[in-house]
């Protein structure tokens, strides 16, 4: 059970090794680059152990955020001045980082959001108003995020169409023969995570998607979990959509990316409309921009794509492989360290999983161990995680989650442990 050779033999990642591997990664300087890693919670060390919630920012993406604010900051697209110029270039130049990390064929396949949330929201709503029809069905797995399920309840109640949803087998991973036989010609859309918040299982995207074209469906992925730890090529892929969020990247929040291939966005219409995504506006109708800019209507984040772009460029600059082996030797070290503890329930034992250490201890609520954990300086994540199907699947009401992340060390995972035996002892 690990993210690299899980990575390895998901065929998905065929470009795994094609990421920087150069036995570089140094875990001491990495940590130097993250000046909030070196705080302190409740008088302790902070062990940040809530990455999947969200990830801490290296200071060249905090440098890039302040110094565009300080030095270039004008809106896009529309001044006759030089400072304009200048944000235009670094929006777009940021644009087109995130073209070449996922490997898409045009930097116009880029269209920025305010995260995976709205991406999916973009999607769902411009599918129902464009595609879907009564009888038609959207498959969704059993471990969506909310924000991979709701935005497509609310399709389906607009258009007629029926959502259905895959199931997943003990250890968390989606029952793939199941889904082949789910996947009919009324499938109009394949709507999947590639990796589960709850749980860590990565998918086997690529064959979903695969799957997925036999029948003619439409595949969104949901990437939002699987960006800054698996490798992630769009064309290789073959998906119709890719979501993610900077913020789960080293990067700002309130900045997303929706990747779609050029066929298909030509098809979606708007999502909102207003300045900057018209060509012609007349009292009686308006038309529309090109692409990208047809779904990026008023002044976009500026500053969160700068941000996002400095992100990518420092995680392209570090031993992507490295970080994959140091992830995976975290999870193995966590998990060996559970065995002792025999009133330790994991959720999610896939054979392919990132980081994700999701429990129960005992009869305690969540919350309960979040907290004492936090008097500790230890941050996770404690509840549904927003993914209340999942949990009722489970049986269970939630879980308490430590997510990890390529700057977490073999201490840190060691003290976690120390700290869950203390917690024991007060519940
Ligand atoms: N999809 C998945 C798989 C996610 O994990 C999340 C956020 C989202 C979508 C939504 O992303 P957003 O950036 O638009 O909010 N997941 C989590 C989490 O697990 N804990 O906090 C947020």
């Amino acid at each position: 059970m690990s993210s690299l050779s899980a990575i390895a033999q998901d065929s998905t990642s065929d470009n795994t090794f094609n990421i920087r591997s150069d036995n570089t990664f140094d875990i001491d300087k990495i940590r130097q680059d993250f000046p909030l890693l070196n705080k302190q919670v409740k008088g302790r060390p902070l062990i940040y152990l809530d990455n999947a919630a969200t990830t801490q920012k290296p200071q060249c993406v905090i440098n890039a955020v302040n110094q565009f604010y300080e030095n270039s900051n004008a809106n896009v697209h529309r001044g006759a001045h030089t400072l304009s110029d200048n944000a235009t270039e670094l929006f777009e130049n940021a644009r087109s980082n995130v073209k070449h990390f996922i490997n898409a064929k045009h930097s116009h396949e880029i269209i920025w959001t305010k995260g995976t949330t709205e991406a999916i929201n973009m999607i769902a709503s411009g599918l129902a108003q464009s595609l879907l029809k009564p009888g038609d069905e959207i498959l969704i797995s059993a471990m969506e995020h909310h924000a991979n399920i709701v935005p497509w309840q609310m399709a389906a109640q607009r258009s007629g169409a029926k959502l259905v949803v895959v199931p997943i087998n003990e250890q968390g991973e989606l029952n793939f023969s199941i889904y082949k036989k789910l996947l009919n010609k009324n499938t109009a859309i394949v709507a999947m995570t590639h990796v589960s918040n709850a749980l860590g299982t990565i998918n086997p995207v690529k064959e979903i998607v695969q799957c997925a074209k036999q029948v003619g469906a439409i595949t969104v992925i949901d990437g939002a979990q699987a960006i800054a730890h698996c490798a992630v090529d769009v064309q290789q892929l073959d998906c119709d959509f890719y979501a993610f969020s900077g913020h789960k990247l080293f990067g700002p929040t309130g900045i997303g990316v929706l990747y779609g291939k050029e066929e298909r966005l030509e098809q979606l219409p708007p999502f909102q409309t207003g300045g900057e995504m018209i060509k012609t506006v007349t009292f009686q109708q308006a038309t529309w921009n090109e692409l990208p800019y047809k779904f990026e209507a008023g002044t976009p984040n500026v500053a969160g794509a700068v941000g996002l772009g400095a992100a990518i460029d420092y995680f392209n600059g570090i031993d992507r492989v490295g970080a994959m082996l140091h992830e995976e030797r975290l999870l193995n070290y966590c998990l060996e360290l559970s065995k002792s503890m025999d009133d330790i329930h994991l959720y999610g034992t896939a054979k392919n999983k990132t980081a994700i250490f999701s429990f129960l201890m005992g009869d305690s609520h969540p919350s309960d161990v979040g907290t004492l954990l936090n008097q500790q300086g230890i941050a996770v994540r404690t509840g549904h995680h927003c993914t209340m199907p999942l949990m009722n699947e489970l049986g269970i009401s939630g879980t308490v989650r430590a997510s990890f992340s390529l700057y977490n060390t073999q201490e840190e995972v060691a003290m976690f442990f120390t700290s869950l035996t203390k917690v024991r002892t007060f519940l």
